[in-house]
């Protein structure tokens, strides 16, 4: 509410909400800047944030094709959570769900992070075995995280059937009670609204067309709003990373699908908590609104296509149903698809490219809400350094040579 008096709230809002003053300025583009950054989703504006903190004196621009968050952040189902397997990852998402935490406070813009926990349900004694070498794994890396009985998933979540005659019967699960959800355009808007008061030109509707390479040096990029000269660019595109990589002559080991989600009716609350359910591929939880908000497998054909097909909609239907029955005379308000960029490692890229001065970060597949201010935090520090942290060494284009790969494909939430 920076700028505005409670006198001047009131006349504005009895004004024909006329003069507002905006929360983020619409720049529009000029010749040349230090950095450019391209896309702005979560990741991007993260990037433009941490980057303008680093480094005050450089001048940046974040071009967006669309509106920001228009893509996949603000199209998620929120859930945060740092349980991944592997230290690698364990660390990166760690530092992702720290950095959340204290998000509200130093954005100054409530996010509305709800650490609610997120339980991850076995279907079978397989499945119980596995959870308990993921819940030790967990707990090693100092992240917080419990292994629950049958009784106490059916104590802690009423409406889940955990009848033994069910078809998806519950052995168990695990929770990790600081994971939760957080509002996922606040997350959007916060970063850019901090980014523009640090001076970064914020500039929508500018798609990125080419690029201008020298000598293998990248030089700068065409758009549908004119060129523009940089040295220095940075990719976060999510679900276009291979289009716009090929630009600039990359292949990448990404592929992309449509993975959808759907919100019901607004209810009274009747869930307190994230459930995920790997066996049935079905995930729930309630926003503060009160819509049941559901997701299920990915669409498993590569596609740009941002809307999906309606068989995997009856599938993940019929397994909520099965296990929420309360859910089965409820009205679906929303449906609605993105596109989300995979690589066979269900692990993000985060590093410079063949090309010089050209950096890019993508491929967090289903999971990358959650790792918006790590992934942004590594890649603003990539772009000022020219060189990988440590936290992001083991996600680079080595690992596809090396054979390194950081396979988390169990615990990306979502099967790829
Ligand atoms: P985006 O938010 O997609 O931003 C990329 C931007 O690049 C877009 O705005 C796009 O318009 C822009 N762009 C593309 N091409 C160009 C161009 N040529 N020029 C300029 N701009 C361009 N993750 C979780 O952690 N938890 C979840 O619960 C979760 N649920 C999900 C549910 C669904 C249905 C989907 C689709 C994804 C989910 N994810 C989840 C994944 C998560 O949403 C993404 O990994 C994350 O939002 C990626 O952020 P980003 O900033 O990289 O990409
Ligand atoms: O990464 O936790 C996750 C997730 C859940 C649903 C989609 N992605």
């Amino acid at each position: 509410m920076r700028g505005y008096s409670a006198f001047s709230l009131l006349r504005h809002a009895l004004g024909g909400h006329a003069g507002w003053l905006r929360a983020i300025p619409d720049a529009a583009p000029k010749p040349a800047y230090d950095v450019v950054i391209i896309g702005g989703g979560g990741h991007g504006l993260a990037t433009a944030y941490y980057l303008a903190r680093q480094a005050p004196k450089l001048r940046i621009a974040l071009v967006e094709r669309g509106w920001i968050g228009g893509g996949n952040s603000g199209r998620n189902t929120t859930i945060v959570r740092s349980n991944y397997l592997f230290a690698e990852s364990a660390a990166l998402y760690e530092f992702a769900l720290r950095l959340y935490e204290g998000l509200g406070r130093e954005l100054n813009y409530n996010i509305m992070l709800s650490q609610r926990g997120v339980i991850t349900l076995a279907h079978s004694h397989h499945d119980m075995d596995t959870i308990a070498r993921w819940a030790t794994s967990i707990q090693m890396q100092g992240i917080d995280s419990e292994v629950l009985t049958a009784k106490q998933v059916h104590a802690e979540v009423p409406i889940l059937n955990t009848a033994p005659t069910t078809r998806y019967p519950v052995f168990g699960g695990f929770v990790q009670r600081r994971g939760g959800t957080a509002r996922h355009d606040a997350v959007v808007w916060g970063y850019a609204r901090a980014a523009a008061a640090l001076g970064v030109d914020i500039i929508q509707n500018c798609e990125v067309t080419a690029f201008d390479i020298a000598a293998g040096q990248v030089r700068g990029i065409e758009t549908s709003r004119g060129a523009i000269r940089a040295e220095r660019i940075a990719m976060a595109v999510a679900g276009h990373s291979s289009v716009l990589a090929g630009l600039a002559g990359i292949r990448m080991p990404v592929t992309s699908y449509c993975l959808q989600a759907f919100v019901s009716e607004p209810v009274k609350p009747l869930l307190d908590t994230v459930i995920m359910s790997p066996g049935t591929g079905v995930y729930i939880s309630q926003s503060d609104k009160g819509e049941m908000v559901i997701g299920g497998q990915l669409d498993l054909y590569p596609s740009y296509g941002q809307r999906g097909s309606p068989h995997i909609l009856e599938s993940v239907a019929a397994a909520a149903v099965e296990q929420y029955p309360v859910l089965s005379r409820m009205r679906m308000l929303r449906q609605w698809g993105g596109i989300v960029d995979v690589v066979h490692d269900s692990s993000p890229i985060i590093d410079r490219t063949s090309v010089g001065g050209l950096y890019i970060n993508c491929g967090w597949g289903t999971g990358g809400f959650k790792a918006i201010p790590a992934g942004g935090w590594c890649l603003a520090d990539l772009v000022a350094q020219d060189r990988p942290g440590d936290l992001i060494r083991p996600f680079g284009f080595a690992r596809f040579t090396s054979g390194a790969l950081v396979d988390e494909a169990g615990a990306a939430g979502i099967a790829h």
